[in-house]
């Protein structure tokens, strides 16, 4: 007799390559198509041909520019010239600047239920909206799986979570995601995914379903799954792609290991207050509160849907004298549909500055609000300096509510706004790929297009394998959530520098300790010490890559966020756990630390002494990592574990 499975467990049998899907214990799992952007793309192509890869051998990959799209000076153009001729090389698509933000497109054009996408960027959760097994993970895991070898994770713990209700008036997917945040904060989701199940899921679109999709990824998940039903089949006709549709649900009485359920009849407007995504308040609560910036878009809410709905509310208004409206529709198609549908002109009276369909303003590339200024957005981050001002204070909202607050000048509650605007879904949207090129046939190498090489273009650097004692003081001593934002930030001059580890090494941490970079590259050798779920956020592995270039040896926490430390593992940077985290009052930054005893012998989950002898106190870490990634440490990283091999 078969038993009864859930969504995430079905996709994972079909695609299980190592491994057993046992609780905790690692899999590798096969992946069907891959994305990376120009802010991740740039290391990961590298990395390609570093291991070796004649051609991609996933069914399809992409590469995205829709990240670093500034262009002030020559690096960001430099990079696409790159990142076009490797994918035209390589095997990939390559979406144009212009078309679109990644996320957005994928869902458009390729997210299939049933499949698995590895992306190098967090959000690529997104996808599953459509039942599409879609992780973040760094640049070198999604080279690995674009040259066709398994993904690997711990087997994750699978959440149902259940949908009761539908979501009363003016209140909107963006709030379940928030209060499924407030729930879970973003360290509650850690080692799961959050399966959706139950009668509310009707209520919700495919384009709804991907806000909370999106936003999962803020709770420390690895990803969300939503079933594919009538509404996956709606959106992929309107897309043209009903041929990609396939049902998919749990069997009744499928087990999961844990469950959580929201009745969505009893939310209303929530906001993320600065500086978390779990600072979550009712808008009510916020009304008042005086806002120098509106920006809509970001891949978490730039649907037409939203789009659409923001232009109804601002139609026949005018944005507050104190405002400045920034509108930046998801993709090409997006804008394309309220340009022909009379909405874009809507905007535009009520006095909103359109952008470019990209991420523009949610990472700091461009529109930095001004000092000490009040950002509302409905993007999915709101850490401090990601914005590029670090002491604005960004609250993250629906649509709905940002519009209605762009108008009134204050937060305010939408409720109190009239009747809210019911969307007409178009059966077909535009289609037109024309942006996004395809590969070139497959030829000998010499028969191929060359990869176009600016100055910015720098080359991998190389690690060697770590000594059997490691020495070398605490660097910084940190608290719990650090970001990849607090570790490497956001914002367009230093995302310029992403193909350019030497460059782009000189601001880690720099929101944090500017003295970082040359006490680190001085010490040679080197700790970090920090609370819990260190390393949260993007998937940024320059997070990683770039400390390993200036001699960080290890971080000794209390936990890592799942990405980061795979990141961490893949450039040769110990993961180190402390089995009592009571000893972190006990590392102070200049404190000498020595690990010995790091050698071939060790096994996975050991646990080690430390001393620090500077303190006089030994205490006990625990390299909690599997086989794989502990002969990638001992090797000094997998690029370095891979030459040995060959
Ligand atoms: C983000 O939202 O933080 C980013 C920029 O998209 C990152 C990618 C990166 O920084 O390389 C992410 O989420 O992974
Ligand atoms: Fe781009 Fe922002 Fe989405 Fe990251 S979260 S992919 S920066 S829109």
């Amino acid at each position: 007799m078969n038993v009864p499975q859930n969504i995430t467990r079905k996709i994972m049998a079909a695609h299980l390559k190592e491994g057993e899907l046992v609780l905790g214990t690692e899999i590798g799992l096969a992946i069907d198509q891959t994305l990376v952007h120009d802010a991740t793309g740039q290391m990961a192509m590298l990395q390609f041909e570093a291991l070796g890869f004649p051609r991609t051998a996933t069914k399809r990959s992409l590469i995205y520019s829709d990240h670093n799209i500034l262009q002030v000076t020559y690096e960001n153009a430099d990079d696409h010239a790159f990142l076009a001729s490797a994918a035209k090389r390589f095997g990939l698509h390559y979406s144009k600047t212009g078309n679109g933000i990644c996320h957005q497109v994928n869902l458009e054009r390729f997210a299939a239920p049933g499949e698995t996408l590895l992306g190098a960027d967090s959000h690529t959760t997104t996808g599953g909206a459509v039942g599409q097994l879609a992780i973040g993970a760094g640049g070198l895991d999604v080279a690995v799986a674009m040259g066709g070898r398994p993904f690997f994770l711990p087997m994750p713990k699978v959440i149902r979570l259940v949908l009761t209700g539908s979501l009363p008036e003016w209140t909107r997917p963006k709030d379940l995601a928030l209060e499924i945040l407030r729930r879970l904060t973003v360290s509650g989701g850690r080692g799961a995914i959050l399966e959706f199940d139950g009668p509310g899921l009707s209520s919700l679109s495919v384009p709804d379903r991907a806000t909370v999709a999106n936003m999962s990824i803020e709770t420390g998940a690895v990803t969300a799954v939503f079933p594919s039903d009538e509404r996956t089949r709606a959106f992929l006709k309107s897309q043209n792609r009903e041929e990609d549709y396939q049902p998919l649900a749990a069997d009744p009485d499928a087990a999961y290991d844990d469950h959580l359920t929201i009745d969505l009849s009893t939310l209303e407007p929530l906001a993320a207050a600065p500086p978390s995504p779990d600072n979550v308040a009712k808008v009510s609560a916020l009304k008042g509160i005086k806002v120098d910036q509106v920006a809509i878009g970001s891949c978490t809410n730039s649907t037409f849907a939203d789009m659409v709905t923001v232009a109804a509310i601002l139609k026949g208004h005018k944005v507050h004298p104190d405002v400045s409206l920034i509108i930046a529709p998801g993709s090409k198609q997006v804008l394309t549909e309220l340009a022909n549908r009379g909405a874009l002109p809507d905007m535009i009276a009520a006095g909103a500055r359109m952008m470019e369909s990209a991420c523009g303003f949610c990472n700091g590339v461009g529109q930095a609000p001004r000092t000490k200024g009040v950002s509302l957005r409905t993007s999915n981050r709101n850490f401090p300096g990601r914005s590029g001002t670090p002491s604005a204070e960004l609250y993250l909202v629906s649509p709905e509510t940002a519009a209605v607050s762009a108008l009134a000048g204050a937060i305010t509650d939408p409720r109190t706004f009239g009747r809210p605007y019911e969307v007409v879904w178009p059966d077909k949207f535009v289609i037109d790929d024309s942006m996004i090129l395809p590969p070139a046939p497959p030829a000998p190498p010499e028969d191929l297009p060359a990869i176009v090489r600016g100055p910015n273009i720098a080359p991998l650097p190389v690690f060697s394998a770590p000594p059997e004692t490691i020495a070398g003081p605490v660097m910084l001593a940190l608290s719990d959530n650090v970001t990849t934002d607090d570790i490497l930030p956001a914002g367009a001059h230093i995302l310029a520098l992403r193909s350019n580890i030497p460059a782009i090494s000189r601001y880690i941490f720099s929101n944090i300790d500017s003295t970082y970079p040359e006490r680190q590259k001085k010490a040679g050798s080197g700790f970090v010490a920090a609370g819990r779920n260190y390393g949260q956020g993007s998937s940024r592995e320059h997070a990683a890559l770039a400390p390993r270039y200036l001699g960080l040896s290890g971080v000794v926490a209390v936990s890592f966020a799942r990405i980061h430390k795979a990141n961490l593992c893949n450039f040769g940077i110990l993961p180190l756990e402390l089995v009592d985290p009571l000893v972190l009052a006990k590392l102070s930054p200049g404190d000498d630390l020595v690990l010995k005893g790091f050698s071939a012998g060790l096994r996975p989950g050991a646990v080690l002494t430390m001393e620090n002898s500077t303190a006089k106190v030994k205490f006990e870490v625990k390299l909690d990592v599997s086989r794989r990634q502990l002969d990638m440490l001992l090797a000094g990283g997998l690029l370095a574990m891979e030459a040995k091999k060959r």
